[in-house]
């Protein structure tokens, strides 16, 4: 069995002070942030992944949110330039790292590319056109990866953070979606499970292959959604991390630790 590898980094002393879009600022516990990125990387490790953290960054507030720093794929890293000014010195330690498993490549000014636009299927890359991902970032990534064959397609992002906020992979060929925040034509040949219309933060779930899901414990009907697709689904408390405007793939970068198939979502 190919063993996954989930980089993680410490919730930061500074994460109440992190960037907000679409969310009101309310006040943060940040050590009840800690234990619930604790419990988060406990359930990677249930899972079978081997967690392997970062040094903390107390002084860049988003900083546990390393999805959007670098795109793993089994060829190589993508080393991202993110959309907020504010988090562009989080990328330096996180390339130091996975450099140790691949080789890397960066997104250059002008372009700008948060991680959590990214989302893959198979050698598909849907990137969301967003406030945090532009046009010249996507058009790098594409330069970057096309050698490798994957296609690359955008995707506008209106109403919500990142593509992934809007739609996850739960599986090879199915997704899980809140279609009020998603352009559905480009995703029309996939199979489709739609969040609770209750629960519209629920579409951002971590698949880690297989059967096993990682879901926000606030968001029980989609998980019973998805559990009647067969999955299993491990619910995890987010609360104080989503306050962040985080949710479950931001926390992580899951991918196979040697160069064969990946599961980097
Ligand atoms: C930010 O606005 O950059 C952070 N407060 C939240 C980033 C969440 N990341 C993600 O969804 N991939």
């Amino acid at each position: 069995m190919t063993s996954l590898v989930a980089v993680t980094r410490p919730v930061s002393a500074s994460f109440d002070r992190c960037e907000l879009t679409h969310l009101e600022r309310v006040a943060i516990d940040v050590d009840r942030a800690r234990r619930q990125h604790a419990a988060y990387e406990a359930t990677l490790e249930s899972v079978g992944c081997r967690v392997e953290r970062l040094p903390a960054a107390d002084d860049l507030p988003d900083a546990v949110f390393v999805e959007d720093t670098a795109v793993v794929l089994d060829e190589l890293a993508v080393i991202t330039r993110p959309g907020a000014a504010s988090r562009r010195a989080e990328t330096p330690d996180v390339e130091a790292a996975l450099s140790v498993w691949r080789p890397t490549a960066r997104i250059q000014p002008p372009g700008t590319l948060d991680g959590g636009d990214v989302l893959r299927l198979g050698r598909r890359l849907f990137v969301g056109l967003s406030q945090r991902s532009n046009r010249e970032g996507i058009r790098q990534l594409e330069a970057i990866v096309q050698d490798h064959g994957y296609l690359v397609a955008p995707v506008a992002v209106t109403g919500c953070l990142h593509l992934k906020t809007a739609v996850t992979a739960v599986g090879d060929e199915l997704i899980l979606a809140n279609a009020e925040w998603l352009d559905g034509e480009l995703f029309e040949s996939l199979d489709r499970v739609d969040v609770d219309p209750a629960e519209p933060f629920a579409a951002n779930a971590l698949w880690l292959g297989g059967a096993d899901v990682i879901l926000p414990a606030a968001f029980p009907a989609t998980a019973q959604r998805l559990e009647s697709r067969g999955l299993a689904v491990h619910p995890v408390d987010v609360s104080e991390i989503a306050k962040a405007e985080g949710g479950v793939t931001c926390c992580s970068l899951v991918f196979a630790e040697g160069p064969a198939a990946t599961t980097q979502r």
